[in-house]
C-alpha cells in the first residue's frame, strides 16, 4: 500500500464527513505560466471553500504522494513549471521509488483521489485522443483511468488540439457516461460548442450527484465526465482559437514533438498565439469547473 499524505484540514474534513473536491497539478505546472498558475491553483482552492467543500490539491513531493498542498507548496510547484515532471499513472512509481516532485495528471489525481476515497475532481480539460490518433495511437491514459476509477471529472469538455469527436467514441466504448451541464452539446473547452452531442443533458448538480451515487451504487466501476461549458462572455472566437490550434499543431510536427510533451506544448503555442487570451479563458473555466465541482461534491455527500 502506497501511504497518502494528507492535510489537517483534509484529515478533518474526512472525519466529520465534509465533502472535498480533488485538484490536479499539472494545470499548475504544464498548463499555465508562472505567476499566473499558483494564483489561478490558490482561487480555485478558494472557490472550493466558498462553494461549501474543502479543496484537496494533488501532486508527489519529494516521492511523497500529497493531498492537500499548503500555499507554499503550490508556489514550489508552479514556479519550476514544466521542470517539474507530469506524471501518468505509468510515472508513478519511477516518481515516487526516486523522491522526485511530480505533478499529477487527470489520470494520476484520479488514482490518488479514489485511493483518498475523494468522489469529485475539478479540472480544466482532459487529455483525449489527438488528432491524427487513429495512427499515432496517441491517446491519452485520462481516458483509460476514466473506464476504471470511480471518480467524478468536471471538466470544460476537450480541447480541439484533439480529436474531440474520437475522444467521444474512446468513452462511449468504455462506458464512461458523459455529461452535458445545462447543455446538448460537448464542450470544446475555449468555446461553448464542438459540434458533437452529449447523451445526458442535466441541469442541476443534485442531478448529477443522484446519478453518480446510483452508478457507484450499484457497482458499475469507473469515472464519470462532466462537460461544463465555459461561461458565455468568457469564451474565444471559434476562428481565433481554430488557427491558433492549427499553428501550434504545425509547429509541433515540424519540431518532432511527441508523447507526454505534446500536450503542453501546444497550451504554451496557444497562448503565445492569442497574445494571452486564451489564457485568460483557461483561467475563467477551470474556476467554473471548481464552483460546479464543490456543488456537486456537496450534494452527494446528502445522499
Ligand atoms: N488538457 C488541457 N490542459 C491541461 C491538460 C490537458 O487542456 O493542463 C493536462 C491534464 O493534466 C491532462 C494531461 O490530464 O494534460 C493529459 O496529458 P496526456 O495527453 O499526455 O495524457
Ligand atoms: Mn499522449
Amino acid at each position: 500500500m502506497i501511504e497518502l499524505f494528507f492535510t489537517d484540514k483534509i484529515k478533518a474534513a474526512f472525519r466529520l464527513g465534509n465533502p472535498v473536491v480533488a485538484l490536479e497539478s499539472t494545470i499548475i505546472s504544464h498548463g499555465m505560466p508562472y505567476p499566473q498558475n499558483v494564483e489561478t491553483a490558490l482561487s480555485l482552492e478558494r472557490i472550493v471553500l466558498d462553494g461549501g467543500a474543502v479543496p484537496a490539491t494533488i501532486a508527489i513531493l519529494n516521492g511523497k504522494v500529497k493531498v492537500g498542498l499548503s500555499p507554499e507548496e503550490i508556489d514550489y510547484l508552479g514556479q519550476p513549471g514544466t521542470n517539474v515532471e507530469k506524471v501518468s499513472r505509468r510515472d508513478i512509481p519511477f516518481i515516487v521509488s526516486a523522491g522526485k516532485n511530480g505533478a499529477t495528471t487527470v489520470a494520476a489525481t484520479m488514482i490518488f483521489a479514489a485511493k483518498a476515497g475523494i468522489k469529485v475532481f475539478a479540472t480544466g480539460g482532459i487529455g483525449g485522443v489527438h488528432r491524427g490518433g487513429e495512427n499515432s495511437l496517441d491517446i491519452s491514459a485520462d481516458l483509460q483511468e476514466l473506464a476504471n476509477t470511480n471518480v467524478a471529472v468536471v471538466s470544460a469538455g476537450v480541447k480541439s488540439i484533439l480529436d474531440i469527436g474520437r475522444t467521444l467514441e474512446y468513452l462511449e466504448t468504455m462506458g464512461v457516461p458523459v455529461i452535458g451541464f445545462g447543455v446538448d452539446e460537448f464542450p470544446a473547452f475555449y468555446t461553448r460548442k464542438s459540434g458533437f452531442g452529449v447523451d445526458y443533458r442535466l441541469d442541476d448538480s443534485k442531478e448529477i450527484a443522484k446519478v453518480l451515487d446510483t452508478k457507484w451504487k450499484m457497482g458499475l466501476k469507473g469515472g464519470v465526465l462532466i462537460g461544463n461549458p465555459i461561461p458565455e462572455q468568457q469564451q474565444m472566437k471559434p476562428e481565433v482559437i481554430e488557427e491558433a490550434i492549427r499553428k501550434a499543431l504545425l509547429l509541433a510536427e515540424e519540431k518532432g514533438i511527441k508523447g507526454k510533451a505534446i500536450t503542453p506544448f501546444l497550451l504554451g503555442g496557444i497562448k503565445d498565439l492569442t497574445e494571452g487570451d486564451s489564457l485568460f479563458s483557461n483561467i475563467r473555466l477551470v474556476e467554473n469547473n471548481a464552483a460546479l465541482a464543490a456543488r456537486i461534491a456537496v450534494d452527494l455527500s446528502t445522499l
